[in-house]
């Protein structure tokens, strides 16, 4: 289209649709408004270019992907959907013409939170990609009322306040009062023989209704537009009249609120499964509505399901949704008359799993008595998957009682989702090299020995449209001029910036975009009330806090360079800012003692006008993807130093080295890959590998032995018994030393402080040379190159789910 054209009908539009939603004028539009306003344009815009898609789609009948997960950590929306619908220019010469800048807008979109961290942001960053390379695809998740609470801190202690993100987030969805379907829980089962066979009747069953909300996401530069559909449940009758015209008015209203509680919250907990009934119905809500909506879309474009798995790949991710495995046994058997073996067949040729995790406490384990009373027909069908299954393994391993009994879908009393994911599914994979390991060689070996094909790896990327064309502009028109943009839509393009590695000028350049970014976000801290200086060096921790990634450490290590500055005021550093942003699970102790602790020592830093001239801690709060969006640009050093073998993949390491940081981390998750991708000269790596970890667990971990004979390390210990601002930390010296077996913390903390001090000197030493420290920076962004999701998704789509894109 014509570019004044173009522009002419985004003007109309502005005006018809201000008068239509507010029935005002642009004159009279607040910024909000006119933010509303611009986001239902592109809505229209992304619906009607969908339509189109959709027809497409139809006509070729192409192999579809659905990604099933309860979490999508969205953020903003417009910003994305302008840059890759390409409309920016257009829209801005608009807009500046009645005095509204686009920028302005973007701040009155609140994000949608609806993840916890990093699985619900990959979530998010995988359907930007499948748009963008043209694969039939759709997300499916729970239409959250409240997303991941928004935290606040309050003398250091960290408080969680409700996310209300619907007012502003809700012009992105669309009602589908068409799309509709029943889902069942409790109640008795009441197998009646018919002459079409066994009928399964649901006598007493609480039955909701979930409705279907559909979020448009854009491709880059492409034709297709993804949906994710968000699940909102209602109760079916909306209102029971029976009880309300009986008197029970309590109950009439009681029935609505369990339907409405489903979708009211996100589980805050990251990396820890929680065993309760709420979460088990969101589960099999999500489940439920997807599934059903998945067979009755196939049923319409094919009018069979004998080509299901030809045509349906179902991902879950991480065992959150792994009920869909008997909810699919359900329909095929109780709906469509397939027999067992069929329906079994068809299950696991379509259902394909990811694992996020090796940490015991969070592989989902639910009490079979839960399951039996809110599902009852699920539980059938798991008593008998795994009564089959066991039967199969003892004619495989007669005897090995033990093998068979951790095999098991069911045992002790308890369903294990972890083991009924990889029975039920046809690919397992992992997200990063050295965790797809793990799962093949301890977590998953068993099921390895029995059915090696099925593991795989898939090393998890992120939106680089996003978090770098989109969040570090100036870097993007440097990486333009240098290598072209071909890079925005084939990541591995990347890789010919390091053709510049001894260029001056473009080290020179990487310098200044670094220093603009941390003037950037020093600027929008000030406003906040955050005092940083942009002059000093980023140091960034910024993930879920949890013990595994060992926040400590790092505070360790800060409250060492303290007591040296104490002592020797005049010792001459790296003038540095630590930068943490964390939220911790509202019920999780010891990680709000973290947060506490870092706000003190930050406190007790700012009171001393020389020490905070040369380190400062900062503690950012809320940490949300907007913030991450300018907080990512701005790193200089990226913290990953969780224990290794514990951290799956880590994507936020990804984030920041492909915006030029350095990496100080240990030899886990992705940064294993990080440092093959930048060599070891380009990265700062410390203590124990993965291997050294476990021989260290087996031979006995003492943090007592590490107190008695590193001076350091009892020089920091003790100060933490002191305290800093008059709160003594006593709770975590103990943890550190005693822990709860009498040998120290789990994660082995002191074991590595020796080294990562070690290694932070020699980062230091290398930062006063400019020159090499730009070196190393530019051989970061150009090797972030393999991690991009498009590289991800392409992954899946080749090795896991057999799809081709449309075109
Ligand atoms: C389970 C049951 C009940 C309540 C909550 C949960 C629950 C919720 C979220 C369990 C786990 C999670 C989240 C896990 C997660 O985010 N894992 C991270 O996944 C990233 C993407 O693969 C990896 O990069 C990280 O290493 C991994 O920690």
């Amino acid at each position: 289209m014509e570019e004044t054209q173009l522009k002419n009908e985004i003007r109309n539009s502005i005006e018809h649709k201000l008068s239509r939603h507010y029935g005002i004028s642009v004159e009279e539009a607040s910024r909000n408004q006119m933010y509303k306003t611009c986001a239902r344009i592109v809505r229209d815009l992304l619906l009607e270019k969908r339509a189109k898609y959709h027809e497409e789609m139809k006509k070729k009948q192409n192999k579809k992907i659905y990604y099933l997960c309860m979490e999508f950590l969205i953020g903003r929306s417009l910003k994305n959907n302008i840059y890759n619908l390409g409309l920016d220019n257009e829209l801005q010469e608009v807009l500046s013409d009645w005095n509204f800048q686009l920028e302005d807008l973007y701040e009155e979109e609140p994000d949608a939170g609806l993840g916890n961290g990093g699985l619900g942001r990959l979530a998010s960053c995988f359907m930007d990609s499948l748009a963008t390379l043209g694969y039939p695809a759709m997300g499916f998740s729970i239409c959250y009322e409240y997303g991941l609470f928004k935290q606040k801190i309050v003398d250091g202690w960290q408080m969680e306040l409700p996310d209300i993100w619907l007012p502003g987030g809700e012009v992105w969805l669309k009602k589908r009062t068409d799309l509709t379907f029943p889902v069942k829980f409790e109640g008795e089962l009441k197998e009646v023989w018919t002459e079409n066979g066994l009928r399964i009747d649901y006598n007493n069953c609480n039955e909701v209704e979930a409705v279907a909300y559909d979020m448009m996401i854009s491709g880059a530069d492409s034709d297709d537009v993804a949906v994710l559909r968000l699940w909102k449940a209602q109760d079916i009758k909306n209102f029971d009249m029976n009880s309300f015209s009986n008197g029970d008015y309590n109950r009439a209203m009681m029935e609505n609120t369990s339907a409405e509680l489903i979708c009211k919250v996100l589980y805050p907990s990251d990396n820890h499964a929680e065993g309760k009934t709420l979460r088990i119905r969101q589960e099999y809500f999500l489940v439920s509505a997807s599934i059903q909506n998945i067979i009755h879309d196939h049923l319409r474009k094919y009018g069979t399901l004998n080509n299901f798995s030809e045509k349906v790949a179902i991902h879950i991710n991480d065992t959150h949704p792994a009920m869909c495995i008997p909810e699919l046994m359900r329909i095929f058997m109780d709906e469509y008359q397939y027999t067992w073996n069929d329906a079994y067949k068809m299950v696991i040729d379509s259902v394909t799993y990811t694992n996020h995790t090796v940490l015991a406490e969070a592989l989902e384990k639910w009490p079979e008595v839960l399951i039996k009373q809110q599902l009852p027909r699920i539980y059938e069908i798991l008593k008998e998957l795994n009564e089959q299954f066991c039967q199969q393994l003892w004619n495989q391993y007669p005897g090995d009682w033990d093998r068979i009994e951790r095999m098991a879908i069911i045992s002790n009393g308890q369903i294990r989702m972890a083991n009924l994911s990889v029975i039920g599914s046809s690919h397992v994979n992992g997200v990063s090299k050295l965790h797809s390991d793990i799962l093949k060689n301890d977590v998953f070996h068993d099921f390895y020995q029995n059915t090696p094909w099925k593991f795989t790896n898939v090393t998890n990327g992120i939106a680089h449209r996003r978090w770098l064309c989109q969040a570090n502009p100036e870097l993007t028109k440097l990486l333009d001029e240098c290598i072209g943009d071909e890079y925005k839509k084939d990541a591995s393009k990347l890789a010919h910036f390091r053709k510049y590695h001894d260029n001056l000028d473009v080290l020179q350049r990487l310098d200044n975009i670094k220093l603009n970014n941390k003037i950037r976000f020093s600027n929008l801290m000030k406003n906040k009330g955050v005092t940083i200086d942009p002059y000093s060096m980023f140091v960034v921790q910024a993930k879920r806090l949890h013990e595994y990634k060992r926040q400590l450490l790092n505070v360790l290590r800060i409250i060492s360079l303290y007591l040296d500055l104490k002592e020797n005021p005049n010792m001459h550093v790296v003038p540095q800012t630590f930068l943490f942003a964390a939220k911790a699970a509202p019920g999780y102790f010891a990680a709000k003692e973290v947060i506490k602790l870092i706000n003190h020592l930050s406190v007790e830093i700012e009171k001393d006008p020389v020490l905070r001239q040369n380190i400062r801690v900062v503690f950012l709060e809320n940490y949300c993807v907007t913030m991450a969006e300018t907080l990512m640009p701005a790193a200089e050093v990226s913290e990953q130093i969780s224990l290794a073998g514990k951290e799956a993949s880590g994507t936020g390491n990804m984030k920041m080295m492909i915006n030029g940081a350095l990496t100080m981390g240990t030899m886990d998750g992705a940064n294993v890959e990080i440092f093959d991708a930048v060599g070891k000269d380009n990265i700062f790596i410390f203590g124990m590998n993965a291997d050294e970890v476990e021989r260290r667990l087996k031979s006995g971990y003492a943090a007592s032995f590490y107190y008695q004979n590193n001076p350091k390390i009892r020089r920091v210990l003790d100060c933490l018994r002191k305290g800093f601002n008059g709160e003594s930390f006593e709770s975590i010296y103990r943890y550190l030393l005693v822990g709860e077996y009498g040998m120290g913390d789990p994660y082995m903390c002191l074991a590595d402080f020796d080294d990562y001090l070690k290694v932070h000197d020699q980062l230091s030493e290398t930062y006063h040379n400019r020159n090499k420290w730009n070196t190393m920076s530019l051989y970061n962004i150009a090797g972030a190159e393999r991690f991009a999701a498009d590289r991800s998704v392409q992954d899946y789509a080749s090795q896991i789910w057999g799809i081709e894109p449309l075109k």
